[in-house]
């Protein structure tokens, strides 16, 4: 039995809740865009949701993670309001970031979200401060870059591995492998492999298929659980697959026709946690369905709230230029 069925039930529940979640506002992220309500740029996550929620269960308030432009999966794994991020997606007043920052610049200091970012790569050295803070001060936080296989090839990713290592800081990197950068296969641009590039700094490196919530689960608990007590970083490579384009409006003719539809059929991150959790008889299937109904109604209403929001005033544009710490 895979060491994630040991959870209780509530973390269980948790766990798919989030994940439910997580695709919930996606959907409803995707048709409003669609509908040409949200203003600027969407990258949504849908499919790649069990590797926010499976590294996030790890972690409280005195962690940090830092995310990408496909953000909004992992600040609802952190502990963001979703309503606060739909708002902010609206380019609404009390929005997350009053507005001001959108889909790609959600972030809650208060929760260890230390942002979304259009830079990629940008989050290896942010999470490589934030980690040297928490060994410096000794606070027990753990700091968790994730990043995607674009990303990795980035110069900032791999002197963070470097800084990791040789300062030996609490955190962890997490490869996001949807196989693409943008259309570009990551077969084409990746050379080697991804936990060879973590061995090859001297990281503890693993490989974890990121439709399954329980395998990254318990690889990324056993990598925080090192770090946190004084091992180091480690490097947690997740396989998963993207289930809209690039950005919202990618007509993604470099994919094949069905790879999407077969990845919803057979690999599905939730689908695969509800099969698991049923037939270890820990879940009936309307447990999970109540859930179910529960994350769509919640989102229903979160996109009536966001729209009915006000939007900023000219006066707004002046505050939170700068962050007072
Ligand atoms: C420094 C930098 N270079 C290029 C871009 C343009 N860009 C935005 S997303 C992206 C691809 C990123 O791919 P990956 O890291 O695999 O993340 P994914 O979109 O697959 O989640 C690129 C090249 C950027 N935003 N920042
Ligand atoms: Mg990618």
């Amino acid at each position: 039995m895979a060491s994630g069925l040991q959870l209780s039930r509530d973390e269980l529940l948790a766990a798919y809740r989030r994940m439910r979640l997580i695709r919930e506002f996606e959907e409803a992220v995707h048709t409003e865009f669609s509908a040409g309500n949200i203003p600027g740029f969407v990258h949504l996550y849908a499919g790649e949701e069990a590797s926010g929620v499976g590294v996030c269960m790890h972690l409280d308030d005195r962690d940090a993670i830092a995310s990408t432009h496909r953000g909004h999966g992992h600040c609802i794994a952190k502990g963001c309001d979703p309503s606060g991020m739909m708002k902010e997606i609206f380019g609404r007043k009390d929005g997350l970031c009053g507005g001001k920052g959108g889909s790609m610049h959600i972030a809650d200091l208060s929760k260890g979200m230390l942002g979304a970012n259009g830079i990629v790569g940008a989050g290896g050295p942010l999470t490589c401060g934030a980690a040297l803070t928490f060994k410096t001060l000794k606070t027990g936080g753990v700091a968790v870059c994730f990043y995607g296989d674009g990303a990795s090839n980035q110069g900032a990713i791999l002197e963070s591995y470097n800084l990791a290592k040789i300062w030996n800081l609490p955190m962890i990197f997490v490869a996001e492998d949807n196989g693409y950068a943008e259309s570009t296969a990551s077969s084409w641009s990746v050379s080697g492999s991804q936990v060879g590039r973590g061995e090859g700094f001297g990281m503890p490196s693993r490989q974890v298929n990121g439709s399954d919530f329980f395998e990254v689960y318990e690889a990324a608990g056993e990598m925080i659980e090192r770090a946190r007590s004084g091992g180091g970083p480690s490097l947690l490579h997740v396989k998963l697959t993207r289930y809209y384009g690039h950005f919202e409006g990618d007509a993604m003719t470099y994919r094949l026709p069905d790879e999407v539809a077969q990845a919803r059929q057979n690999s599905d991150p939730l689908n695969l946690f509800r099969q698991r959790v049923v037939e270890a008889s820990l879940f009936s299937p309307e447990e999970l369905d109540a859930i179910d109904k529960h994350a769509a109604d919640l989102m229903a209403q979160t996109v009536i709230e966001a729209k009915a929001a006000p939007a900023p005033i000219e006066a707004d544009l002046l505050t939170d230029v700068y962050y007072r710490y």
